[in-house]
């Protein structure tokens, strides 16, 4: 098999990638010791999804911007999906944010006071009737809550107040929404989190019922975690419901997606695609993973900083689909039945070592897209023009 006839047989699949930019990227963000401001940066919602637009001109591959409320709260839902779909782009998953609250200092839908778990609750629905207006499907939880000393809390009683009000929730989604449960080993708690690891995060979506489903952040485990298993075994219980793609080297770095390890993104990728969670079969019970991104640029421009995430998805789903050519999968499978270590990890490692980059570049052209989108948005002058233009007002932040 030459590269050119296994790049040739994954076009298809290849056009299918639909990548959900977060619209917090575009704001300014930064770590404890300091957020810097950045030229250009959105004022409003609207500026936001403006910027994911253009991410989505030049490159083809992010059609939808998730949002994050209150971050991104308007008075009118629907008028905001209008001004999207007038740019392109469509709204994408709502993001509930019950972590910037002094009421949730000791924890949201895991707090002991009842008045404060109905509060949690009340912006989980109040999200959801953001979904309605928006035509969103999916509502994404994510907890910060969890305990920084042992014997601090009741680590169980907050596993079923998280269980009741997960539930009050998940029963005012209609048929076509979903509830995605994501999980994180740790921070802002430093002692035990409620929603740590997938098992909790399954567990949970379990009981819930179909509709439940977990996100996996690529950067809530531990360092040296088998992140590319946890997505096997979640598809196989046909939990996977969507991914948080970023990348790390030391915790939740939320830096560029396959910036810090490019091979992990290419093993995470062949397994959602061996799954059957990248094209979907809804006939054999496979639906497809969403693929998102949560990252936050501190120091790159934000709009440059989407277009590489996106670009090296893009990369890492062409050659996992490489290894999934008739061809190439006949023979890792032979390899594997017969016991041949070593011939199955080259047949691996040759889809990983493919360069792509040249055939990527014709497919974009003969798709109308620039053939370089980074090279082209950067000689455009729209970012200088944005520049230009967002003088004044509030820059929106990571957290505005
Ligand atoms: C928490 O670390 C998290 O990954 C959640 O997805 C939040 O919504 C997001 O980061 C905020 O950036
Ligand atoms: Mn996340
Ligand atoms: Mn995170």
């Amino acid at each position: 098999m030459t590269e050119q006839q296994g790049f040739a047989d994954i076009t298809g699949r290849l056009e299918t990638l639909a990548i959900e930019v977060p619209s917090w990227a575009y704001g300014n963000s930064g770590t404890r010791f300091k957020v810097f401001g950045s030229a250009g940066t959105p004022r409003t919602v609207h500026e936001k999804i403006a910027d994911a637009a253009a991410v989505h001109r030049f490159t083809g591959l992010a059609p939808t911007v998730a949002l994050h409320i209150p971050w991104d709260l308007v008075d009118d839902f629907a008028a905001l999906r209008v001004y999207a779909e007038d740019h392109g782009v469509g709204l994408g998953t709502i993001n509930s944010n019950t972590f910037q609250d002094d009421d949730f200092k000791l924890g949201s839908l895991t707090n002991a006071d009842p008045a404060v778990r109905r509060k949690a609750v009340q912006h989980n629905l109040d999200c959801i009737e953001v979904m309605n207006a928006t035509g969103s499907r999916d509502l994404k939880i994510w907890l910060a809550d969890g305990t920084n000393y042992p014997g601090q809390a009741d680590i169980r009683a907050r596993q079923d107040w998280l269980a009741e009000g997960l539930a009050e929730i998940y029963a005012q989604l209609s048929d076509d929404q979903r509830l995605v449960l994501e999980y994180k080993f740790f921070e802002p708690a430093f002692y035990h989190t409620d929603v740590p690891d997938w098992g909790t995060s399954f567990v949970h979506c379990l009981a819930l019922g179909d509709r439940a489903v977990v996100c996996l952040d690529t950067g809530h485990h531990a360092p040296g975690t088998n992140i590319e298993f946890i997505v096997a075994q979640l598809i196989r219980l046909g939990k996977l419901g969507s991914f948080d793609f970023n990348s790390r080297f030391y915790a939740d770095d939320d830096l560029i997606v396959g910036a810090a390890d490019p091979f992990q993104l290419f093993r995470i990728m062949v397994e959602v695609i061996r799954g059957g969670a990248y094209d979907g079969r809804p006939e054999d019970g496979h639906s497809r993973a969403a693929l998102m991104l949560d990252q936050c640029h501190n120091i790159e421009k934000k709009i440059p900083g989407q277009i590489r995430s996106v670009l090296n998805v893009q990369e890492m789903v062409a050659r996992a689909l490489l290894l999934d050519t008739p061809d190439t999968r006949a023979a890792l499978a032979v390899a594997q039945r017969e016991g041949d270590v070593l011939a199955a990890n080259e047949i691996y490692m040759d889809a990983f070592y493919t360069d792509v980059r040249r055939d990527l570049a014709g497919f974009r052209e003969e798709r109308g897209l620039p053939a370089d989108p980074m090279a082209a948005y950067l000689a455009s002058g729209h970012q200088e023009q944005i520049e230009a233009d967002r003088v004044g007002g509030t820059q929106a932040g990571w957290n505005s």
